[in-house]
């Protein structure tokens, strides 16, 4: 999975991206676009590796991007080539600043932000759209993809961000390659101050990401940043004292699987024991086809062990001689947590 980081200079974007991956990258204005890689922590995966002792144990990944904002003539906004880097991106990850930032003029105004930041891509977004209606009317294109993009359109006009729409209107296979950005998942983060670390979301703001079919957390990127340096074993009473529950990244990653509605399966044995990310609703037979191309070709059936009940009777024999071993067709919904062994013929 691929998170853009995005957000106005300053916002603590880099500060977040330096938390969430360990990195160690320069604060402060401007800087490279970055990728930096996470691996989705998995208990279940600890306990299956445990079992297993594989040669390889292999968690789910997110990629983050740290997108730097514009900081030239324009005090806020995104440059072109920041725009170019968020199309790139499954799910856009938007760091507000709410801390005092001596090197910014001003009180920080998340919900301004917000704002600004939603205007700027609702403008991006029509000019794209506009521009594919005028080509589509000289060329007689498509009807279904001219009557999607009118809808769009109107959309925006209204302000509304494109994930908003149902998305059996929209037809989203046409609007692959247009890099549109409100189309986007859209995870909000309000980056606090340390003081504020515990704190809920403010109401107004609560709200207002609601209206715009987006998630939200808060963090404080100064707190995050500091938990990384320690020894894991103080991090733990270190974010008790401050009235958080959980460290941002078990947060942050169980806000975009639920946002980008993914789940994990597993697959297990000797030699790998392996979390494969997956829509929620996915069939076994395209889930197989995240494992291998063959394995979706040939598909001919999925032997499957929920985690919970692998974890109740302790193996696969012991789970056969309870009756309980599940044998499922290619239309089976996998399910989070699924232990799945592929049959497949090619
Ligand atoms: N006090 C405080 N300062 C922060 C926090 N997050 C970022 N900063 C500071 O804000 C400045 C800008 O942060 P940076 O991550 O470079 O912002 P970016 O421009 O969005 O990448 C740096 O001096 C950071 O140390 C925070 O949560 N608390
Ligand atoms: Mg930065």
């Amino acid at each position: 999975m691929k998170i853009g980081l995005v957000g106005f200079a300053g916002s603590g974007k880099t500060t977040v991206f330096n938390a969430m991956t360990g990195m160690h990258v320069p604060v402060g204005f401007g800087g490279e676009i970055r990728l930096g890689a996470v691996r989705v922590p998995d208990a279940r995966i600890d306990a299956l590796s445990r079992i297993f002792s594989p040669k390889k144990t292999i968690y789910a990944e997110i990629t983050f991007c740290d997108i730097p904002g514009e900081h030239g003539a324009e005090k806020k906004g995104l440059s072109r080539r920041s725009l170019q880097q968020i199309r790139d991106q499954e799910a856009l990850c938007l760091v507000l600043r709410d801390f005092a930032n001596p090197a910014l003029e001003g009180e920080p105004d998340p919900l301004a932000d917000l704002e600004a930041f939603h205007a700027e891509c609702v403008l991006a977004d029509l000019e794209i759209v506009e521009r594919r209606l005028d080509r589509g009317r000289k060329e007689k294109a498509n009807p279904l993809e001219m009557a999607a993009f009118e809808m769009m359109k109107e959309t925006l006009e209204a302000e509304q961000p494109i994930r908003a729409l149902p998305q059996q209107q929209l037809h989203r296979e046409m609007l692959r390659g247009y890099g549109l950005l409100t189309d986007r998942a859209l995870l909000v983060a309000l980056n606090v101050g340390e003081d504020r670390a515990g704190e809920p979301l403010p109401a107004p703001l609560a709200a207002r990401i609601q209206a715009l079919d987006a998630a939200a957390l808060v963090l404080s990127a100064g707190v995050e940043a500091e938990i990384a340096s320690l020894p894991p074993e103080d991090q733990t009473a270190f974010l008790a004292d401050l009235g958080v529950a959980e460290s941002a990244l078990a947060r942050f990653i169980r806000a975009a699987y639920g946002l980008l509605q993914l789940v994990s399966f597993f697959t297990v044995g000797p030699d790998e024991v392996r979390a494969w990310t997956i829509h929620r609703g996915t069939a076994a037979r395209q889930a197989a086809g995240r494992i291998h191309s063959d394995l979706e070709r040939g598909f001919i059936r999925a032997e499957v062990m929920p985690y919970e009940v692998f974890m109740k009777y302790g193996s696969e024999q012991a789970i056969r001689d309870a009756g309980k071993f599940q044998v499922e067709g290619k239309d089976f919904i996998v399910s989070d947590g699924d232990i799945l062994n592929i049959r497949f013929n090619v």
